[in-house]
């Protein structure tokens, strides 16, 4: 039987999955059942067994953190894990990466076809921010709020930026700064926003936001330097830049276990309440996946 944090993350993913489920099948029965064939395309990707649920999980955690109800934050979740998925899509298709799987089965495009896997994706960006403004419109504060933090996060100063600078880049000519500021567009943009995104709809004090936003940064940075970790003991191509091809594998390590640190130390001040945060930030480091 499974026991301590790994049995709570579970339990927030299914919690998040049903959630998730239910959502988006009411979401597709609102209209257009001429688009059922398209629904599925976007749904194979969104719905897809083995994915980690990571950053939902995390804005789930913050909402714990932060004594909110589970039920105001799980819109914004999904929101961000739609956006998750659609730069999944778009980032497997042959202009991108070219992969052919991911989480053990075809990516979207060897499944439906490139212009289906294209549209998907943009079509699950344009859901996120229809859930925002479908869930919180009676606060338009919040909801101005959350769609700027998520479009922020998700355009030229975040992930797609990064991704930008990711597909210019040269390995020989990238150092440890740039490579750090990629990532932190890349992949710890949006799941910063998920800690961010939590506050604003708790309406958390500024020292908290400013705190968490912090912490959010940190576990940004551990989750990549995990993945390159992890990728590092597949077979990658050799022009490809991670924080291993630039630090060595034992000093990635070392400095995954430092960040992990920094992280857990910035969450000191909430006491007992961060336990499952910090929880997380150990989870990260000793990921197998
Ligand atoms: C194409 C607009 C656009 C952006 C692509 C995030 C990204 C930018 C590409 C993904 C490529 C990649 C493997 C990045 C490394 C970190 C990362 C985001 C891994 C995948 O996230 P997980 O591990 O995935 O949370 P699951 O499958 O668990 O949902």
């Amino acid at each position: 039987m499974k026991t301590g944090f790994l049995k709570h993350y579970e339990e927030t993913q299914k919690l998040f999955e049903s959630f998730l489920g239910e959502f988006w099948s009411q979401r597709l029965n609102e209209g257009a059942p001429h688009l059922r064939e398209f629904d599925g395309v976007m749904s194979y990707s969104l719905l897809q067994e083995g994915a980690k649920r990571f950053r939902p999980v995390l804005s789930l955690l913050t909402e714990e953190l932060l004594n909110g109800t589970q039920e105001k934050v799980l819109p914004f979740a999904a929101a961000v894990e739609m956006i998750h998925t659609f730069s999944l899509v778009h980032d497997d298709l042959p202009c991108m990466d070219n992969d052919d799987e991911r989480r053990g089965k075809p990516t979207n495009h060897i499944k439906f076809g490139e212009a289906q896997a294209l549209l998907a994706g943009d079509a699950l960006l344009a859901e996120a921010f229809a859930t925002i403004a479908g869930t919180y419109h009676d606060n338009p504060e919040t909801t101005l709020g959350l769609i700027h933090l998520l479009a922020t996060a998700t355009g030229r100063m975040g992930m797609v930026g990064g991704q930008v600078i990711d597909i210019g880049s040269q390995l020989q000519s990238m150092g440890f700064d740039e490579l750090k500021d990629m990532h932190a567009r890349k992949t710890g943009a949006l799941i910063r926003v998920s800690v961010e995104g939590a506050c604003l709809v708790n309406s958390a004090d500024e020292e908290t936001c400013r705190n968490l936003r912090r912490y959010g940064e940190h576990l940004g940075l551990a989750f990549q330097l995990a993945d390159d970790l992890l990728d590092s003991e597949e077979e990658t191509s050799a022009d490809e830049v991670s924080f291993v091809s630039c630090l060595g594998k034992d000093r990635t390590m070392s400095y995954l276990e430092e960040v992990t640190e920094a992280a857990i130390h910035l969450l000191k001040p909430f006491g007992e309440k961060a336990v499952h945060l910090q929880d997380l930030c150990r989870y990260n480091c000793d990921r197998s996946f």
